[in-house]
Parts: structure tokens; sequence; C-alpha cells
């Protein structure tokens, strides 16, 4: 293979740049990947998504193709590494979060089973925004990720359509997704020919009605008005209409059995328009009303990633109109078929007030909704979607969300990979259940000192990254507690600020702990969410404050991860003790993060929320730290409005002392008072999240935690029966389950 390599590479090895270096190992990597057998068979599932959040792929791709070893032995011999590409690949911001990092891993995994499947989705230019802190506040700036060359290669495939009265020519880009095994899957991205760059000047602003300039340029501007919302609705009739372009053009000769030949899986109601134009492009090849509308159901199934009313999509049919009037009459007469299927108003398509429901049109058209944990199904079931379910209770089902393994443990975290690998051999790589293995280790003493050196050295690697990308020191014998995901309140990474609070007033009061605490955020705020960006701002200050106190800053400090991405993750996660779930119960439909952190031998502190249900169920309630109120009591709140923050604020000393905190004059001084009065008036007055609802039992479970890991070897006994039992997390089952009960590839 030695040969192989060097045959690709022409450069001077010593003189060339990292520029150069990195095109070169680029180009060899795309040519190598064609090694790699497509996957063929009769039918195929697309994966239909706004968002792929794939990460770098570089070191990935290397792993996949078996050959990062030998070119990294070669790029030694010349004083070079992987490690220098790595840090010079821009990472592609394809997604927000959760939902397109969940895209992303299931196509390695389909890739890696031998699925027939690809992904469809937006180039976007600039993807996701780079978040830069000036003055403690988050401000968004365009990150040009596609001035490098990318993993994106041009195909020929073009489509010419009219978006309004606006004509539009899309071409598709295709980056291959290597498998762990023999195979690869494409995922196909549409970009807009015409695309403008020079539109973004500064900071991510740009002229939003352009649509033939604008198109594929961001991921999701801003949509807090209505032109940004029309340019989003634009942007997944831009990605529907390529995508089933694609689709059509593939299975030409089978239209009228498509749904035997194609599987629509839809990531959550964002490509939810595609099940109206599939309809359209059935009825416009013949096929009659009551056939074509059969072939769309069975063709299509659909995610549900949220049970929070604000993010179920409405469109205002008058946008639907302004992209192709013809939809406007078809969508009634899809609204007219509901009708006749149910008399229950809950279950139109079309309001009242002219809005369309896109989660209502994709379960009447669906032959599978599905929800991403046991918990999140049954809240859709019982509540949310109730009224659907009880007209379609065959059509409702579960999928727990999973992970790729190559990538969270394998790739992120070899020492621990390789360590695994000498106690119970190989096999968990292709089975994860073969985890479970290591149960009869936990009690040994031996594995739990090299299971915490291995948790050591990757703190060390943390600190030095953090040390690069950031300047920040950080104290490695300090216990690295994690909360790592998309500011959102229900997250309630204001929970985490007021303990941190209340730390600062504990040590100032001569309460010192037996070990310092590293409080780790990373998180972006979406750019016009105000009270996400107070949150950000509170923690920014206080951690300056932590800083600047000789007493407190020994004992606590606050690190916030700047543009916190994928990358970011892949250092944090193999490092953390202390992994904060901390949701308010029935809000957050599953989590992915709980399970990286899990099988990386962090211990969670979580509410019985998403997937922390299971891994509750999995581990035993010994090894995870549980607290705050059942989903049920949250739901049962929200139903008789009886939730009053003001009386827990009230009622609790070292609450009220915590809240009060915020306008003092110590977070003036350094704060924005327009900001810090905000966030503290909306948690006495309002606090629709619940916080002051769980933060006493969050506080006290939290020091119970950090007083257990004073016991090492305790400690070490749950970390290794969390790493055991993580199998149930691969993606690798979810896919299969996905496979055997919605998609029947083979
Ligand atoms: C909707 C309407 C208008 C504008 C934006 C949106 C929008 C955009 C993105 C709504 C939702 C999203 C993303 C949702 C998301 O990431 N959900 C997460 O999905 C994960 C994978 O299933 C779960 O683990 C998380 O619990 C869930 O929050």
């Amino acid at each position: 293979m030695e040969k192989k390599i060097l045959d690709y590479l022409t450069l001077d090895l010593d003189t060339c740049t990292t520029d150069e270096l990195y095109n070169e190992v680029l180009s060899m990597t795309k040519e190598m990947s064609k090694i790699k057998k497509e996957v063929t068979g009769e039918r195929t599932v697309y994966y239909m998504s706004a968002e792929f959040l794939i990460g770098k792929l570089l070191s990935n791709n290397l792993m996949n193709l078996g050959i990062y070893d030998e070119l990294e032995s070669i790029l030694v011999k010349h004083g070079r590494s992987i490690t220098e590409l790595e840090d010079y690949e821009p990472e592609p911001s394809l997604g927000n979060g959760g939902l397109g990092r969940l895209a992303a891993c299931f196509l390695d995994s389909i890739a890696t089973l031998g699925i027939k499947g690809e992904g469809l989705g937006l180039l976007y230019h600039f993807g996701l925004f780079k978040q830069v802190f000036q003055n403690n506040q988050q401000t968004e700036h365009k990150d040009a990720w596609l001035d490098r060359p990318s993993w994106a290669m041009p195909t020929d495939f073009k489509t010419t359509f009219k978006i309004g009265d606006v004509d539009v020519v899309s071409r598709m880009y295709k980056i291959d997704v290597l498998g762990y095994n023999e195979y690869k899957i494409p995922l196909n991205l549409f970009d807009l020919e015409s695309v403008d760059e020079k539109l973004v000047s500064d900071g991510i602003r740009f002229d939003q009605e352009k649509l033939e300039s604008n198109l594929t340029l961001f991921l999701y501007p801003d949509d807090s008005n209505e032109k940004g919302l029309r340019l989003r609705f634009a942007q997944q009739f831009f990605m529907v209409k390529s995508g089933l372009a694609w689709i059509l053009e593939n299975h030409k000769n089978h239209l009228e059995d498509l749904d035997k030949h194609a599987v629509i899986q839809i990531n959550d109601t964002h490509p939810a328009m595609a099940i109206v134009l599939l309809y359209q492009a059935l009825l416009k090849h013949g096929i009659t009303n009551d056939k074509a509308l059969k072939i769309v159901e069975n063709t299509f199934a659909y995610t549900n990633h949220t049970i929070l009313a604000e993010a179920l999509e409405k469109w205002p049919i008058h946008y639907f109109e302004s992209v192709d009037h013809s939809l406007v009459p078809l969508l009634h007469e899809l609204n007219e078929k509901a009708k006749s299927r149910s008399n229950d108003s809950k279950t139109l398509i079309i309001d009242e007030q002219g809005l369309v429901h896109m989660a209502a049109l994709s379960i009447h058209f669906s032959h599978s909704t599905n929800g991403v944990a046991a918990l999140h199904t049954d809240i859709l079931k019982n509540t949310e979607l109730k009224h659907f379910y009880d007209l379609y209770p065959d059509k409702f089902n579960n999928k727990t969300n999973g992970i790729t393994f190559r990538r969270w443990l394998q790739f992120s975290n070899p020492e621990l990979t390789k360590y695994i690998e000498s106690l119970i051999g190989s096999e968990f790589k292709e089975n994860a259940m073969e985890l479970e293995k290591l149960s009869q280790f936990a009690e040994d003493n031996t594995v739990q000192k090299e299971i915490e050196n291995i948790k050591y050295m990757n703190k060390k690697r943390l600190a030095e990254f953090l040390k690069r990308e950031q300047s920040i020191e950080i104290n490695v014998d300090s216990v690295f507690d994690i909360q790592i995901k998309r500011l959102h309140e229900y997250k309630r990474q204001q929970m985490n600020l007021l303990y941190a609070i209340d730390m600062v007033e504990e040590i100032r009061s001569g309460k010192i702990p037996s070990r310092p605490l590293t409080m780790f955020f990373g998180s972006k705020a979406a750019p016009a969410y105000t009270l996400a960006k107070d949150i950000i701002h509170a923690l920014l200050v206080l951690s300056k404050i932590i800083d600047n106190d000789p007493i407190v800053s020994p004992h606590l400090k606050i690190v916030f991860v700047e543009n916190y991405n994928v990358t970011k993750a892949e250092y944090l996660i193999p490092a953390c003790d202390i992994s904060e779930q901390i949701s308010l119960a029935s809000k957050e439909a599953s989590g992915t993060g709980n399970m990286k952190f899990m099988l990386n031998g962090a211990l969670t502190l979580g509410t019985l929320d998403g997937a922390n249900v299971e891994i509750s169920e999995l581990v035993g309630s010994e090894n995870i730290y549980i607290f705050g109120e059942s989903s049920e009591t949250v739901i049962a709140h929200y139903e008789h409005e009886d939730y009053v923050s003001k009386v827990y604020y009230e009622d609790n000393v070292r609450i009220k002392r915590a809240c009060d905190f915020l306008v003092t004059e110590e977070m003036l001084a350094l704060g924005n008072q327009t900001n810090l009065d905000r966030l503290y008036q909306e948690l006495l007055n309002k606090d629709w999240f619940m916080t002051l609802l769980d933060l006493e039992d969050y506080i006290n479970t939290k020091n119970r935690m950090l007083e257990d890991y004073e016991d090492r070897e305790a400690w070490n006994t749950k970390v290794i029966h969390n790493i055991a039992k993580a199998g149930f997390f691969s993606s690798d089952r979810t896919i299969a389950q996905y496979n055997e009960e919605i998609w029947n590839i083979k």
C-alpha cells in the first residue's frame, strides 16, 4: 500500500506548503475512494435533509480506506503529520445541531451496513455562521468553508425550473461517504448555479430578496422576519424540487411502481413539500389521483424531531402560490382527502388562517411517522400528535437515535479504543453490543486505573487544543463538567449558570470544594434569539468575574468554547467527567450528545428526558445521576398553567441569591444591563421552561456527584458500566431498525 500512496504524492514533502500538501492528499483520497463499491439493488432509500453536519472528513476517510497509519508514517519521515492537515481542513458547516449530526451518523451507518441509499440536501456556501465573542457577546460571521478545495465534487446532473417567475438552474454535487467496510454511498447536495457570494459583505447580512443569487448562500438565514421566512421556504422548495428531479430521473422507467423502488425518509418536515411535488409529478405522468396518492404514501416516511409547538412548521398557503401556483389546488385536494378520513379539525392540513401544517401533511401522506426516543414517541402518541395517532395507530413507531462509533469512539478516542480492544478483542467494532463484555472488568482496579489514565490524557489533549485555539489555560486535575449543545431555553444552560453562581457564593462564604471544577460550555444561539444571547452574555461575564477573583478562581473556572462545532466536540467529549443533559423533562426529543459522552466514559447528570430515560434503564439508577420533575408532572403544569417561578424564588434563599446575583453591581460593572435585566426578569416572571422548578434538586445532585467523584474506585466502576452499556446507541442498530421496519431494502 505504501507504494500506492507514494504514487499519488508528487510534491517535495519536505518543502511544500500545508495548502499544497492538503490539496494533494485530498485528491489522492478522492481517487482512492474509487476502490470502494457502490451498493447495488432494486430499491433505494433517499435520506432527505436540509442539514448534514458531517464534520471534517480527511482522517475519517483515510481510516476507512485503511491508509491512515501508512500515510502518517510517510509524512512523519518528512517532519509532517496528518494533524497538520486535519487542523488545516475546513469543517463543512452544513447543520445546526442534533438533527444535522444525526443525518451524518445515519449516512455512515447506511454505508457501513451496505444498504443502498443516499443523502439528498443543499450545498450551502457559508453554512451556519461562525461565532466570535466580542465584549462578552456573540457576534456572527460568514464561514467561507468552500474557499478551499472541498470533498464536494460537481456532477453533470443539472435541472432547470422556476421559482415564481425566477428561472433557476440547480447542479448536483457529490460527496462520497465511505463505510467502514467495502462500500460507499453518495451524499448529493444541490447548489444554485447563479449563486453570488459577493452578495454577502459584512457579517452575515445580504439581500434576502434576490433568490436567483442567494438561495444556497446560508443555512437557514434569519427567520425572524417575513423576508427571511420566504427565503427559507424558497430554499426548501429548491431542495425538494432538485432532489425529486434526481429521484425521478433514477426511476423514470418505474414511476407506476415507484414505491417498490424508492423510499424517501424526510428528516423532520423541512423537506415535506416533496410530498406535494411528487403527487404533482405522478399526475403529470398520467397516473390517476387515487393511485398517485397511494404511491406517494407508500414512498414517504417521516421522522419527527421535536414537540416544541413553535418548531412545528406552518407555512402560509400564499407562499406555495408564490413559488408554484399549481401546488395550491393540489394542497386543497389533499386537505379534502384528509377531511374525508377524519372529522377531527386537529388533523387538518390547512387551517382557518390559511396556514399549511407540514407535520399534518407528512403524517397523512406517508406510511410511517417515527419519534427519536421511546419517551418522545410516547409523548407524540399521547399528547402532541394524539389525534393523528388515534387516526393512524399503525403508522406510528419509535426509532431511538444512535451515533456512529467510528467517529465518536474509534476516531475521537483512539487510546480508549485500543485499550478496549486489548480487553475484549476487536469484535465490538463490527457489533457494538460486544461492549457488554467490559462489565466483567468494572471492579478491576488495574482496568479502572488505566481508564482513568486515558481520561487524564484526553484532558491534556483538550487543554493543549484550547491553549492553541483560544489561549485558555485549564487545570487538567480538575473535574471536567461539560454542556455542549445549541443554546435553547428548554436545554436550560441558564440552570447551569445559576449553579455556577451558587458555587461562587458558597466558595466566597468559605465552603471550599474538595477538588477544582471546570465547567465547559459550547453553544451557538440563533442570531435573532434574544434570550439565548442574554444567557451567553451572562456566562461570559460570570467567567471573567471568576477569573478575576483570587478566592474563587483556584476552585472554579468557566470555559466558553467559541464557535462550537463537530471538531471541538471530538476534543471535548473524550475528556469529560460530567455530561450535562438537563433539559426540562418532555422537551428534548432524544439528545445524541448524551450517548457520545456515555460511550467515552462520562457519567450523566440529567433529567428523565429523551434518550436519558433509556440510558438510565440500561445502566441502572446507581450508575447515573437523575434529578428533577418527571415529564408527566411537567406536562401537567403546562396543562393547568399552575407553575409560578416567583414562588420558588421567594421560598428558597439560595435560589433567590443566585437569581439576584445576575443584576448585582459586580455583574453590571462588566456586563450589559439590558441583557442581564431581561434574563433576570424572565426567570422571575415567566421561566417558561421551569428552571427554578428543578434548580434546588439540580444543585444538590451535582454536589453529591462531585462528592462521589472523590471515591475514584466507585466512580470508575460506574464509568466502566456506562461504556459497557453504550452498544445499544450505535447508529448501526438504529439504521438496521429503520431498514427492517420501514425501508425494507434487500
Ligand atoms: C423550524 C421552523 C422554522 C425555522 C427553523 C426550524 C427548525 C430548524 C432546525 C426546527 C428544528 C431544527 C432542528 C432540530 C433539531 O436539531 N432537533 C434535535 O434532533 C435531534 C436528533 O433527533 C434530537 O436528538 C434532539 O433532541 C432534537 O432537539
